[in-house]
C-alpha cells in the first residue's frame, strides 16, 4: 500500500522511452543514460505511476527536429558512424564537424535514435500541455540545453527543450524557461535571444575560465542592439561553489517571483538538471534533494501549465532521488512520501543510504566550502530587479 492517490481534476503525465536508456556514451564518459532506468525504478517502486498518465514516448521526426536544427546538421547526425577505435581524451582529433566525435559529444551506436527519442519525449510532453490533457508533463529524458542549431555541445546533440518550447509558442504568447542545472543553459538562451516571447533564466556555477561552458555572466542579458525585442529577456544567475539549499531557494523564489509578476508567462518550462546536487561527479554545489525540489514546488504553485525536463546529473543515485521527489511534488504527494526507500526497490544497494533525503554528511563526508557571500547574492537580486524594469508583458 503506497498511499499514493490521484488528485481529481489535476493531471500529471509521465513521458519516457526505455529504448533511450540502453545507449552508452563510452566507459569513462560521465553521462549515463542508465540513470533514467534507476530514476524510473524508484518512482515506480513508490507507486507513483498510479497517480499519473504514463506514456512511452515516440521518437521525434526529422521534420520536428528541423523546427530548430539545420538540415545540414541533422543529415550529418543521421549518417555518421561510431569510430571503430575510440580516440583517447588527450589525443583527440580537433578537426570535428559540428563538434561531433570529440570526448564531450562522442559518436556512439544508435546516436540518432537516442537524440530523437529524447526530443520525442519532450514534444509529447509539450503536446499534452497544449491540448490541456496535462497540467504538468514530465520528460526526465530531455533537458539537453547546450545543443545549438548546427552544433553539438556538452553531451547534448539535439535541443529537445527548444523544440518543445517552439511547440508551446504555437499556442501560448509567452513562455518562461528556467534552468537549475549547474551548467549555464546556453543553447536555449541563444535560440531565443531575439524574441520577447521567451524569457530564459539560468542558475549556474560561473567561472569563465574553469567551468563549462564559461558563459552566463550576470550582465549577459541578450544582445542590446537597437531593435532587438529579445534584449533584457535573458536572465543569468552566476553562482560559486558550495551554495546551500537555504540560499538557493531564497534566490529562486525572489527572482522567479519577480519575473512571473513582470513577464506574466502563459506556461513554464523547467529544466531540472540534477548535477546541481551535492556530491555530483561534475557539479560544485551543496544542494540537497529538498532544496532542489523546492524549486519545482515553487513553479507548481505559480499555477501555470508546466513541463519538467531532466538534464545533467552524474551521480545516478542522487539523480534518481531528486527526480523521484520532484515527481512526487508534481503529483502532490510529497508530504506523504515515506523517506525510507521501498524495500522492493530494484538496485536498492546503489543508493548506499536507505533514505530519500540523505544529509550532507552522508553524501559528502565533509561539505564543500560555501563561496557565496550573502552580499553577492543580494547584488545579483538587485541587478535582476533593475533588468526587469525593461521588461513588459
Ligand atoms: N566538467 C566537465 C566535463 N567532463 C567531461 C568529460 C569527462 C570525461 C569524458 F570521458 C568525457 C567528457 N566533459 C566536461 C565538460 C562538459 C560538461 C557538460 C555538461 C552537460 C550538462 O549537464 O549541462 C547537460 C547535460 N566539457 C569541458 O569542460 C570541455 C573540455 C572543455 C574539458 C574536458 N575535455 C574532456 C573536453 C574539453
Ligand atoms: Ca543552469
Ligand atoms: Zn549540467
Amino acid at each position: 500500500e503506497s498511499g499514493i492517490t490521484r488528485p481529481k481534476g489535476y493531471n500529471v503525465s509521465f513521458h519516457c522511452n526505455p529504448d533511450m536508456e540502453k545507449h552508452h556514451f563510452g566507459m569513462t564518459h560521465p553521462m549515463k543514460p542508465w540513470r533514467l532506468t534507476l530514476s524510473k525504478s524508484l518512482i515506480y517502486s513508490y507507486g507513483m505511476s498510479f497517480a499519473m498518465d504514463n506514456y512511452i514516448s515516440r521518437a521525434a521526426t526529422y521534420e520536428e527536429l528541423a523546427s530548430f536544427h539545420s538540415t545540414d546538421y541533422l543529415d550529418f547526425l543521421g549518417t555518421v558512424l561510431p569510430e571503430p577505435v575510440p580516440r583517447d581524451l588527450e589525443n583527440s582529433n580537433p578537426d570535428l564537424k559540428f563538434n561531433l566525435g570529440g570526448s564531450d559529444c562522442p559518436l556512439f551506436d544508435g546516436l540518432y535514435d537516442y537524440c530523437s527519442m529524447s526530443a520525442g519525449g519532450a514534444l509529447d510532453a509539450a503536446r499534452k500541455i497544449t491540448s490541456k490533457q496535462s497540467d504538468i508533463a514530465i520528460a526526465w529524458g530531455g533537458g539537453l540545453h547546450h545543443a545549438k542549431k548546427a552544433e553539438a555541445s556538452g553531451f547534448c546533440y539535439i535541443n529537445d527543450i527548444v523544440v518543445a518550447i517552439l511547440e508551446l509558442l504555437r499556442f501560448y504568447p509567452r513562455v518562461l524557461y528556467i534552468d537549475i542545472d549547474v551548467h549555464h543553459g546556453d543553447g536555449v538562451e541563444e535560440a531565443f535571444f531575439s524574441t520577447d516571447r521567451v524569457m530564459t533564466v539560468s542558475f549556474h556555477k560561473y567561472d569563465p575560465n574553469n567551468f563549462f561552458p564559461g558563459t552566463g555572466a550576470l550582465d549577459d542579458n541578450g544582445p542590446k542592439n537597437e531593435h532587438n525585442p529579445g534584449a533584457h529577456h535573458a536572465v543569468n544567475v552566476p553562482l560559486n561553489d558550495g551554495i546551500t539549499d537555504e540560499q538557493y531557494d531564497m534566490l529562486f523564489d525572489s527572482i522567479i517571483g519577480k519575473i512571473v509578476e513582470k513577464f506574466r508567462p502563459s506556461a513554464i518550462a523547467l529544466q531540472c538538471g540534477a548535477d546541481s546536487l551535492a556530491g555530483d561527479r561534475l557539479g560544485r554545489f551543496n544542494l540537497q534533494v529538498q532544496g532542489h525540489g523546492a524549486c519545482v514546488e515553487f513553479c507548481k504553485k505559480v499555477g501555470l501549465p508546466l513541463i519538467l525536463f531532466g538534464g545533467g546529473g552524474y551521480t545516478p543515485r542522487n539523480v534518481a532521488r531528486a527526480w523521484t521527489y520532484e515527481t512526487s511534488i508534481a503529483i502532490g504527494c510529497q508530504d506523504n512520501i515515506n523517506p525510507l526507500l521501498p524495500q522492493h526497490t530494484p538496485w536498492r544497494e546503489q543508493f548506499r543510504q536507505d533514505t530519500l533525503f540523505p544529509t550532507l554528511e552522508q553524501i559528502l563526508g565533509e561539505p564543500r566550502q560555501n563561496r557565496n557571500p550573502q552580499k553577492r547574492l543580494q547584488e545579483i537580486v538587485q541587478h535582476i530587479s533593475e533588468q526587469l524594469r525593461f521588461v513588459q508583458a
